[in-house]
């Protein structure tokens, strides 16, 4: 029994034959236990050696066999952590990854210029009322001027906003300038029944920007537009102020930059003329302040509305504005 128990045991190479044996050898029916049922049938005077020794080999063997058991499971154990190893080496899965869309790039990027100089930068509702879109703006009900931007009408009193101009209003009213000036840019998307073409579509940015304090100049005005566009596209470009009109502002203008393409020598892009319009400004219109509760014998200021889809334009060589609209990511991941 010893022999081939322990011969058997150490063959063994999986639990399943172990347990086999375990049975065979130690169980009810097993060899070790007939053998110490047999001991009665010897003559008395061998029982307790025979006894004795059926004891020992009984733990003998149960010993080998529990070791051989922890020698089979550690064997396992090696086996799978040797299979689950991780190759640190080995080339990842490479994961898609986002990034902000082109416009909303180029807003972040004035906010920042913004905030750098000191200003809030608010953001105001979509859906707007009518009051504050133009009443407010000095544009009257039947003002010729409401023709420019074509509107979205929700009801008779609300809209969606044709520009952000109207956050002048709500910042103006919300301001103590017993605290000190306002100075706040405003980005935000705007609509107007606008027919789609390469330069115009019926929703777009806008990025309005108002400073209102005391003894404000058209001077400065000019100056921060300058500071904007040469930390947008660098210090050679140049900013050019063309009298416009808008009821809001007075006087008004039309900021023209250094055409890109040409460098300001005339070009197609710039109708041979070698600027490049961007935006809308002016010195804010006494009858806005005085709407919106400001003492416009104190206090005045300039505004600026800017287009950056326009900017993303000029900046990257697009050459159709929809194209920032139609989400195609073959075009928008470009701009990483
Ligand atoms: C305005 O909307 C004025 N509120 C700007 C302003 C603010 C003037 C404060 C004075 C003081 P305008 O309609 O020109 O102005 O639009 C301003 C800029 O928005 C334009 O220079 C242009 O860059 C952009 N823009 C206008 N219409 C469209 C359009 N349909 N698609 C894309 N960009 C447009």
């Amino acid at each position: 029994i010893k022999t081939n128990g322990l011969q058997s045991i150490k063959a063994a190479q999986d639990g399943k034959t172990l347990n086999d044996l375990k049975v065979n050898l130690l169980g009810k029916k097993g060899s070790i236990t007939k053998a110490l049922h047999g001991i009665s049938e010897l003559p008395v005077e061998e029982r307790p050696k025979i006894g004795s020794l059926a004891n020992k080999l009984r733990d003998e063997l149960a010993k080998t066999i529990d070791s051989k058991r922890a020698e089979l499971d550690q064997a396992a154990l090696n086996q799978k952590l040797k299979d689950e190893k991780i190759d640190v080496t080995l080339p990842g899965d490479s994961v898609p990854k986002g990034h902000p869309h082109v416009i909303q790039q180029i807003i972040d990027e004035i906010d920042d210029i913004f905030i750098g100089m000191g200003y809030q930068v608010l953001s105001g509702p979509e859906v707007e009322e009518e009051v504050y879109n133009f009443e407010m703006m000095n544009l009257p009900k039947n003002h010729p001027a409401r023709d420019m931007q074509d509107t979205f009408y929700i009801t008779k009193d609300i809209l969606m906003r044709t520009h952000t101009s109207p956050m002048q209003a709500r910042a103006l009213q919300k301001h103590d300038f017993t605290k000190g000036p306002l100075k706040m840019v405003s980005p935000g998307v705007v609509y107007r029944r606008d027919t789609d073409d390469p330069t115009h579509s019926h929703q777009f940015h806008q990025v309005e920007g108002i400073v209102i304090d005391k003894h404000i100049t058209m001077a400065d005005l000019k100056g921060t537009l300058e500071v904007m566009t040469h930390k947008l596209f660098g210090d050679k470009f140049q900013v050019r102020l063309r009298p416009s009109y808008f009821p809001f502002t007075e006087p008004s203008v039309e900021a023209d930059i250094t055409c890109f393409n040409c460098n300001g020598k005339g070009c197609d892009v710039c109708k041979g003329t070698g600027w490049i319009e961007v935006l809308g400004a002016g010195m804010v219109h006494p009858n806005v302040l005085k709407m919106a509760g400001v003492d416009s014998n104190v206090y005045g200021g300039f505004a600026f509305g800017v287009g950056p889809d326009r900017f993303a334009m000029l900046k990257y060589g697009v050459d159709d504005i929809r194209d920032f609209y139609l989400n195609d990511l073959r075009f928008l991941s470009q701009f990483d």
